[in-house]
């Protein structure tokens, strides 16, 4: 029996069948989660500290009155840091840096006639709250993903809540906090899950309120998320993950294999799926999957998640189709792997990030590309982009207008409030021109 099932689209057309609902993704209710979210969440609201303990010890099976992770813990944390794993975050550090620097928008002000200027001025967020999961892994390459394009925006005040670890005396994981001081964090709470959330969107004891909510998380996560969006700003609702790859016959079967179980590690719900024209590729894949899932660590995990209904390895005709097929699925991350790989690659409109040929893969990603993993996910990717200094960063439009400037516009402002029967809105502008109003 083959770990992964086959979707064959050769001969269809997106005129006929909808390529979105032929590769499906997993159950991933969030709207059910809601339901046992809202009591935590105005619980929270209601008692603060006191009813994230409760949860904290519910849930995470600690229970300590202080939230507040003491910052003798997280210099701590970083000298006891392994110095290999060091050397890799500031390169990842490094690296991200500066392509968050490079995405700076500057402030851009369009003269629209003479003596009016509308100024589009962008803004850091002033106080954002991260989280970060600790779950099945914890995830320490994500605050760097987190925290990064948030200095580099300008934020003034960044805190981070990462669930409390029953093994480390109720503080979050040693690595988290390790990042925490490499990258300068010094506001942690040992808060996990809803809670957490909801501790940023309403404030609780030491942590104030904060405007922004980002970073990834479980369903749990997710549903607080979509109850607070409005009492908070929210980044995104983040899924399982998933990895498609575009291949054609050059791409070699041990490469995609790998990077199928690299992403299907994550979540017994992750997605892998293979989009090709080769059925000899889908052979070798298939044959390098029953070698590889049973020689790496969490073998069940990632043949729960290959052999779900998520993933598939999917037969097209030729690559327009691929392409086609991939665009409607708009994975989380892509990897293109053909003989043309950034052609195809560039003709690619929805996908999260794209990784373009055999030495780009998925994994490079998640931690030293340069680029930011956290990342749309469950098809997003056709409306939402990953993480960046822009989430970061709000605009505001700056009008200017002198008193010649309004007079020359007056009457259609005038007209257009009429035709909305909102004279009030022209007698605002006609007000300034009266006659026996001096001229200034
Ligand atoms: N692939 C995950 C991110 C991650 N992978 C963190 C390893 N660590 C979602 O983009
Ligand atoms: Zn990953």
């Amino acid at each position: 029996m083959s770990l992964i099932r086959r979707i064959d689209l050769r001969g269809a057309d997106a005129a006929s069948v909808d390529y979105r609902a032929s590769v499906p993704r997993a159950e991933f209710d969030v709207e059910a989660a809601t339901h046992q979210v809202q009591p935590i969440l105005d619980a929270v609201r209601a008692r603060g500290v006191e009813a994230i303990t409760d949860f904290s010890a519910r849930f995470d099976g600690v229970r300590s009155d202080d939230i507040a992770v003491p910052r003798e813990a997280l210099t701590t944390a970083l000298e006891a840091l392994d110095p290999a794993v060091r050397a890799g975050l500031e390169e990842s550090i490094r690296r991200l840096r500066a392509t968050c620097e490079a995405e700076l928008e500057r402030d851009v002000t369009s003269q629209v006639a003479p003596g009016a200027t509308v100024t589009h001025r962008k803004v850091p967020i002033d106080r954002v709250g991260l989280y970060v999961p600790g779950g099945l892994a914890p995830l320490v390459s994500s605050v760097v993903m987190n925290v990064v394009p948030a200095q580099v925006a300008g934020v003034r005040s960044i805190a981070l809540a990462s669930p409390p670890q029953k093994d480390r005396g109720g503080l979050p994981e040693p690595t988290i906090l390790a990042a925490c001081a490499l990258l300068g964090v010094d506001e942690v709470y040992a808060v996990g899950g809803a809670q957490a959330i909801a501790m940023f969107a309403y404030g609780a004891g030491p942590c104030a309120r904060v405007d922004l909510v980002t970073g990834p998380g479980n369903i749990y996560v997710a549903a607080a998320k979509r109850l607070l969006r409005g009492v908070v700003g929210i980044d995104s609702e983040a899924g399982p993950t998933e990895i498609a790859i575009l291949a054609d016959d050059s791409a070699e079967a041990a490469f995609v294999a790998a990077d199928m179980v690299s992403q299907a590690e994550h979540d017994p719900m992750a997605a892998s799926v293979l989009v090709t024209d080769s059925l000899e590729l889908a052979d070798a894949v298939e044959a390098e999957l029953d070698k590889q899932v049973f020689a790496t660590r969490h073998t069940e995990r990632i043949r729960t998640a290959l052999g779900g209904r998520q993933s598939a390895i999917v037969l097209v005709d030729d690559m327009d189709q691929g392409v086609a097929v991939v665009d409607a699925y708009a994975a989380e991350h892509l990897e293109v792997v053909t003989r043309d790989a950034a052609a195809h690659a560039a003709r690619v409109r929805n996908a999260g990030a794209i990784f373009v040929g055999a030495w780009s893969p998925v994994s490079l990603g998640d931690y030293c590309a340069g680029s930011n993993h956290v990342l749309p996910t469950a098809g997003c990717a056709c409306h939402s982009s990953g993480l960046s200094v822009r989430a970061f960063t709000k605009s505001v439009h700056v009008i200017d207008y002198s008193r010649d400037a309004l007079a020359e516009v007056a009457d259609h402002v005038v007209t257009l409030a009429e035709a909305e029967d909102l004279p009030g809105h022209g007698q605002a502008v006609s007000v300034r021109f009266d006659s026996d109003r001096s001229r200034r």
